[in-house]
């Protein structure tokens, strides 16, 4: 009698935890690129740019216009000569690695793979016997590391072991990962409970712990990972953050505890980090407080402070937010890297949920924050995106801080990790609409899925399930945010009247081999209004077209036309295919009141003749 009552108790205690608990894990996994082969002309094009000219850019920066590959070689002991550059540059090198080793997945290239194991020698050498690696600290005294939390010590680790995980993935190899390993060890021991307190001052380690904890099984990183998020917000921060006035703790989301965020503060690019990192270990342990905050905090990016590039972070002097709905267009920062930051964290929101809404973010920041941020030839960058030029802003080849080539470099090659997720309930979701063909394993069976399509020129798409053998499962496509009307054929028949359900049509059949899908996504011009609280954008209407926002290059005016170009309600658009640099894209011709503009993808700006730019235009009711 009693044991029953003390097992009813013990049920109810768990019942109790788990009702004040709920556990809120990713109940869905992205299919890596590594089984997505994209096939288009819109992303296929990219890739070979960078594959041919994004890599080649940051190994000739990094091996050789600057010091950042002599940097290691010094550490190693195997040169002569101080440290050369910023303090996080090693990062760089770690991303330029990162971006290589992905595309060793999908182009081998046995000259690359050499040069990583060249790269990854020195850095061998370079480390510490302890398993401390930082060039600017090992050149210029180790006796004062860890002094400083904005330092970016832990920013440059966490960049070193995505890309040893990347590297491990791509080749097999452990060179690089025995490193990162040895180095996350030192961390482990030098840090967490009853350690030493450390507030990273730039976010980035927590996020790839959760990689390397993937990658090795060792919980001790995840652990770590968890530990340094909640020393946010506690008074633990010091160095030059918080001695800054200007910035304070605010500046690095070192205000609050993390759980506890609502509102977006400070640099665009920590922040980003640093929520990917907190979806990660939430997926990880089950921490709903986590999920909440994440969820508040991007209703307050994504509706107050956001531009519709899905750029963020408005002002050069935190190179992140001000005020909310102060988006300045001439002025506006929106920086490369945290548009990447806003397709991790998208992408990473969607997994505990499966609600498009974060796809539809996602693929606004990839498709012009993301994509503007690199020439159309792969070779020049852009730091800073605003919406709006005088002439003066231009890509270049790299910059003296090049945290956004780099970036680029590793983003690109992975972009097929965004098209498909699958389910804990074994559903497919399509998440993005690219030319490709894919393998993926839904339940115990592997599904060849083919897409055929020319998006994001038009909006028809036609897929392939080819299940190995006969499969129930569902596959929801999504529909996006910026689509009003659409069609739906399964093997020629038309779906009536479907539901969409956060974002997704869901087809549930038995599918067997040669089973396709058409759909058909209207893709209209649409002129569209900023919320009128944002005063920047007063009187003027912005032109979008499926997930492209467009803008007017003063190149392609009519003489003496800049500022006399307008809309109107009865602007009449003409969608042409472009020609010369721009060729395989579509432009928009507009007419108002018979003065003729013409406008271009945002992300293809700056590819020709230099000159004025804009994307929000006066609007006359
Ligand atoms: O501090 C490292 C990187 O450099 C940041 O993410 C960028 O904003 C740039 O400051
Ligand atoms: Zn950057």
């Amino acid at each position: 009698m009693k044991t029953i009552l003390k097992n009813a108790i013990l049920v109810l205690m768990v019942i109790i935890f788990s009702c004040q608990k709920p556990v809120q894990k990713y109940t869905a996994r992205q299919v890596p690129f590594n089984q997505v082969k994209i096939t288009d002309q819109f992303w296929g094009s990219r890739l070979e740019a960078h594959a041919h000219a994004t890599l080649a850019t940051c190994i000739a920066q990094t091996q050789d216009s600057t010091g950042r590959i002599n940097n290691f070689i010094k550490a190693a002991g195997l040169m002569e000569g101080g440290h050369e550059g910023i303090y996080f540059d090693d990062s760089d090198v770690y991303k330029a690695m990162e971006g290589i080793s992905y595309s060793l997945v999908n182009n081998p290239n046995p000259e690359l793979d050499a040069l990583l194991d060249k790269w990854i020698a020195y850095m061998a050498k370079a480390q510490q016997p302890d398993g401390y690696l930082n060039t600017f600290y090992t050149l210029n005294g180790l006796d004062k590391r860890w002094t400083d939390m904005e330092k970016h010590e832990m920013y440059c680790a966490g960049h070193m072991m995505e890309a040893a995980v990347a590297h491990h993935k791509a080749t097999g190899k452990t060179t690089f990962l025995n490193i990162a390993a040895k180095y996350a060890d030192y961390l482990c021991n030098t840090f967490g409970p009853g350690k030493k307190d450390w507030v990273p001052g730039h976010e980035e380690i927590e996020l790839a712990l959760v990689k390397l904890f993937h990658e090795t099984g060792q919980q001790k990183y995840l652990d770590l990972s968890y530990w340094l998020l909640e020393e946010r917000g506690y008074g633990h921060g010091r160095g030059a953050i918080w001695d800054n006035k200007d910035w304070g703790p605010g500046y690095c989301q070192d205000d609050v505890p993390v759980s506890d965020i609502s509102e977006i503060k400070g640099h665009a690019v920590r922040a980003m980090y640093l929520f990917s990192g907190m979806a990660d270990v939430a997926a990880e342990k089950g921490l709903p407080q986590y999920v909440a905050a994440l969820e508040r905090v991007w209703d307050d990016v994504v509706n107050r402070n956001m531009y519709i590039t899905g750029g963020i972070g408005s002002s050069v002097s935190n190179e992140g937010f001000t005020e909310d709905y102060d988006l300045p267009n001439k002025e506006a920062y929106c920086e490369t890297c945290a548009s990447i930051g806003m397709v991790l964290w998208n992408g990473r929101m969607n997994l505990f949920s499966q609600d498009a809404k974060y796809i539809d973010v996602m693929e606004r920041s990839m498709y012009n924050g993301v994509l503007a941020g690199v020439s159309i030839e792969g070779d020049r960058f852009f730091y800073v995106n605003p919406l709006e030029s005088d002439g003066n802003h231009h890509r270049r080849e790299w910059y003296g801080c090049a945290c956004c080539p780099s970036n680029v470099s590793r983003f690109l090659p992975s972009v097929g990790s965004y098209i498909y997720s699958i389910s804990d309930d074994k559903r497919l979701f399509v998440n993005l609409y690219v030319g490709s063909a894919s393998e993926i394993k839904i339940g115990k069976t592997t599904v060849e899925v083919i897409q055929q399509t020319d998006y994001p020129w038009d909006g028809n798409v036609d897929m392939e399930v080819n299940p190995e053998k006969e499969s129930n499962f569902a596959v929801n496509l999504r529909i996006p945010g910026w689509c009003k009307k659409f069609t739906l054929k399964v093997n020629r028949e038309s779906l009536k009247e479907v539901d969409v359900d956060k974002g997704y049509v869901t087809i549930t059949k038995k599918w067997k081999k040669g089973d396709k899908i058409t759909l058909n996504l209207d893709m209209p011009v649409e002129m569209v209004a900023a919320d009128p609280k944002v005063l920047a954008d007063k009187g003027k209407r912005a032109i979008q077209r499926g997930p492209l926002v467009y803008c007017m290059e003063e190149t392609d005016q009519p003489e003496n036309s800049w500022d006399n170009i307008q809309l109107n309600a009865n602007t009449k658009f003409k969608v042409k295919k472009a020609t010369d640099k721009l060729a395989g894209m579509l432009e928009i011709e507009g007419e108002t009141a018979g003065q003729l503009f013409s406008m271009i993808p945002y992300f293809a700006w700056d590819n020709r003749e230099a000159g004025k730019m804009k994307v929000w235009i006066n609007y006359t009711e």
